[in-house]
């Protein structure tokens, strides 16, 4: 059996700030978007958090939420200066790490650089040592796979650790809020609960033909964590799987030709992105945030990989066609492509197939 630690940095970004500004300890900060320009949320120290205040919220809420929060704009230098600070730790114990973000990755310590036997004494190693190092709290989760070890890293946020032994596992389960599952966002949630799923322990009484019913494929995925089964390694070589970018934009737009153009623009700036990186992909996404926040994406596969730039604005254009601009204002758009791994030959083989789905929320 493995011994899987999941390490997470508390409020990151507004912690790395209160540490870089001593002023700010122990205030409401805020990190992220403008508020009289329409921004968002990336994270707010704990303080903030007490007014309900979250990432990804629009900043003009937060402010409403709390007047007297600070808004300080992200300075990424210094997130990664100290995101490579704790890899370097991390690896003093395995190579085998995965970083999910710049603040948390999966570690591996099945077997360790100091054959210490305990997956709980490293992880309390790491966050001594993280706090020494960068003067910042992280939280771990201590488990045998993946899904447990990042569930339970949220459980005793922040400056916190949690362990969660096979022995415990049934019942870390069944207790457990279904929101509380990595990968349930509030749309299943709500689905979930109509079905009577509030815990761990709902989830259970489904069947898996039952949760595939409701759920779709997500439904083999929640079946296996529901019965405590995740057997994905943690994986050292990370490979992308999908390139997008995404504006918001200071005004909603309603104009046809600006919104073509603006969208043109991401466009290109996906393809030079993509051209660096010598990657082409078969299947292009579009997404389009409407001016109340109900947000839709178009998607597009193709049996050959799209390799010149006026293909991929072409079909990005044909994209928006199915969506309601010019009738609703629109505050953010964006273009993804992914299907990178298609062979090379198939580069310029012209349409044996064309396929055409709504990922719904899935960008
Ligand atoms: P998280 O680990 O999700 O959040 P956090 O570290 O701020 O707070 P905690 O873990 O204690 O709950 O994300 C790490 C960083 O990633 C966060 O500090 C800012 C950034 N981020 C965004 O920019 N936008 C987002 O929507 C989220 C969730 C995070
Ligand atoms: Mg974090």
């Amino acid at each position: 059996m493995r011994k899987i630690i999941h390490v997470d940095m508390d409020a990151f970004f507004a912690a790395v700030e209160q540490r870089n500004h001593p002023e700010l300890k122990g205030k409401p900060v805020i990190v992220g978007g403008d508020p009289d320009k329409r921004g968002v949320v990336s994270t707010c120290s704990y303080e903030a958090r007490k007014f309900g205040i979250h990432s990804a919220m629009a900043s003009s809420l937060a402010r409403k939420l709390c007047p007297q929060a600070i808004f300080i704009k992200s300075n990424f230098s210094d997130y990664r200066e100290v995101s490579n600070q704790i890899r370097e730790i991390f690896f003093e114990y395995t190579d085998l790490v995965e970083p999910l973000s710049l603040d948390e990755a999966y570690l591996d310590v099945t077997e360790n650089k100091f054959n210490i036997k305990s997956a709980t004494i490293i992880a309390e190693e790491i966050r001594t040592k993280v706090f020494q190092k960068t003067q910042l709290t992280c939280s771990a989760g201590v488990s045998f796979n993946k899904f447990l070890a990042k569930v339970a890293s949220d459980i005793n946020k922040p400056n916190g650790i949690c362990v969660v032994t096979p022995a415990e596992a049934s019942d870390f389960i069944n207790k457990l809020p279904i929101r509380k599952f990595y990968g349930v966002g509030k749309a299943t949630e709500k689905h979930m609960k109509e079905l009577g799923i509030h815990y761990g322990k709902d989830l259970k009484l489904f069947s898996l033909e039952d949760l595939v019913y409701h759920f779709g494929k997500s439904g083999f995925y929640y079946y296996k964590i529901a019965h405590g089964e995740d057997d994905r390694p943690v994986q050292t070589h990370y490979e992308r799987k999908s390139l997008g970018k995404e504006r918001t934009y200071a005004e909603d737009i309603l104009d046809k030709e600006l919104i073509e153009s603006k969208l043109i623009e991401i466009s290109d700036k996906v393809f030079d992105q993509l051209t660096a990186r010598n990657l082409f992909g078969n299947c292009i996404t579009i997404k389009v945030k409407y001016y109340n926040f109900t947000q839709i994406t178009r998607s597009r596969s193709f049996g050959y990989l799209v390799s010149e730039r006026e293909k991929l604005s072409e079909v990005c254009l044909s994209l928006l066609q199915d969506t309601e601009y010019g009738r609703i204002p629109i505050r953010l758009l964006g273009v993804s492509v992914s299907g990178f791994d298609l062979k090379r030959e198939l580069l310029t083989e012209e349409l044996p197939k064309q396929l055409y789905f709504d990922f719904g929320d899935d960008f």
